[in-house]
């Protein structure tokens, strides 16, 4: 059995575990990341665009966004568009923050460059993993790499293993509780070679269902529709996709995404999700491991991002410290995350309900998310509580 030894084992090569392998280094703290998944596959799985202003500033903050300055599109605002027309949402101009967009494949190939240049740890393509004695000071947990039996001997271990990892089951289930709730829906997502003919996101709400015009660089648009949560990808040619697509954001005044070829294609489940607490012993889960969001409002690598920034910084209490308050932030970490993962899940269930159509609904639903649209789009009050959402809250480390 290859034997490893370290302060913080990470289960996950996504935007947690990889952004807290970088800020522990960043405090001299070790860490070593297992994935199971390998390199490749993780530096060019679609998912992600919108970084919050928290989640830039912090990549600054940690050496992590040299490309990101480079390549990433900064944008002020966002539109929405219904009954033919669209409403521009100046965020900077409402709340002083803006977003950036920035594909997430692109934001871990940066962190995991950036780990590796530094001598970092990162185990791609691990197998059978398994937990151990995490209520204990000296967790450890087992697995196969390169066809070989191995221990990470830690002080702690932090879950960042995504929505169908396993460490969320290593808290008793008589010690957790989740709050779950799915929607009726889904989405089909496009990447297609055509140049975004809006510089900004564009979020359609439509009697035929919700639409979403994104991007990821001057060359690559990014599309989303609402579909059925089990909608079948073989049914959509690529003329269906582009009709429905243009027959539900093409505005009065002849805006319209401009057409190519499609690269690639997938249907995104809908879910809202979270598991209490988020500590167990020495466990702690972050991101995706400990909460899902729909994707409407473009918070869950965010949030993932938020969770290890608090995590961090009470694991550097941790080492730092001396007698029993150096636990204090440990202790408080479930606590400090939950606060802003439901303000989080609040905000993202709200912007799903309003721009997606509900199956059997009434006219009068259909009505009324027109009227909520309406009344958002002309009070400055509404306009500036949803920029305040979208571009990010500020981050609370207590
Ligand atoms: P991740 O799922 O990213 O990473 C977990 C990692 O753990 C994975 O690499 C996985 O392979 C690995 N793993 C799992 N089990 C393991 C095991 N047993 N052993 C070892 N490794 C294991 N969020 C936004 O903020 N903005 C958006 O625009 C947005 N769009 C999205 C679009 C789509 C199509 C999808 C699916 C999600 C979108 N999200 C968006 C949400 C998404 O970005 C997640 O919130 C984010 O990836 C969460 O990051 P992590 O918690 O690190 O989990
Ligand atoms: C994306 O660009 O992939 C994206 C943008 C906004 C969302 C979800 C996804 O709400």
């Amino acid at each position: 059995m290859k034997q490893i030894k370290t302060q913080v084992a990470i289960v996950g090569a996504g935007p947690a575990g990889l952004m807290l392998s970088q800020l522990l280094h960043l405090e001299g703290i070790e860490s070593v990341v297992i994935e199971d998944r390998s390199r490749q596959h993780v530096e060019e799985r679609v998912r992600a665009g919108v970084l919050e202003h928290n989640t830039v500033e912090l990549m600054r903050q940690s050496g992590v966004a040299a490309r990101l300055d480079r390549e990433a599109l900064r944008h002020d605002g966002i539109y929405l568009s219904f009954s033919g027309t669209r409403h521009h949402i100046n965020m900077t101009e409402l709340v002083g923050r803006s977003i950036t967009v920035y594909a997430q494949h692109e934001v871990l190939r940066d962190l995991i460059a950036v780990r590796l240049a530094a001598g970092g740890q990162i185990l791609f393509g691990i197998d059978g993993l398994s937990l151990h004695d995490v209520d204990t000071a000296h967790p450890s947990l087992r697995f196969i790499h390169d066809g070989e039996p191995c221990e990470i001997a830690s002080e702690f271990v932090a879950g960042c293993d995504g929505t169908h990892g396993i460490c969320r089951e290593a808290i008793p289930s008589g010690f957790r509780k989740t709050y779950d709730r799915s929607y009726p829906f889904a989405w089909l997502g496009i990447l297609a070679e055509a140049p975004p003919s809006c510089t900004e996101l564009v979020y359609t709400y439509h009697e035929r269902g919700m639409a979403l015009f994104s991007m990821r660089s001057p060359h690559i648009t990014r599309l989303y529709l609402q579909c059925a949560e089990d909608e079948d990808l073989a049914r959509w040619s690529d003329d269906r996709i582009w009709d429905e697509l243009l027959l539900r954001m093409t505005t009065r005044d002849g805006w319209a995404p401009s057409r190519g070829p499609i690269i690639q294609r997938g249907v995104t489940g809908m879910r809202s999700f979270v598991v209490e607490p988020m500590q167990y012993g020495r466990l702690f889960l972050a991101g995706d491991a400990a909460h899902t969001v729909p994707p409407t409002g473009a918070k869950g690598l965010n949030l993932a991002v938020a969770d290890v920034a608090v995590m961090s910084r009470a694991l550097t209490a941790f080492y730092r410290g001396t007698g029993k308050e150096r636990e204090t932030l440990l202790n408080r970490y479930s606590q400090t995350c939950l606060k802003r993962v439901w303000r989080v899940q609040r905000f993202s269930a709200w912007m799903t309900l309003l721009l997606h159509r509900l199956d059997g609904e009434t006219g009068f639903e259909y009505r009324r998310q027109l009227a909520e649209l309406e009344y958002l789009v002309s009070s400055r009050a509404a306009m500036a509580s949803l920029a305040e959402n979208y571009a990010g809250l500020p981050l609370e480390f207590e």
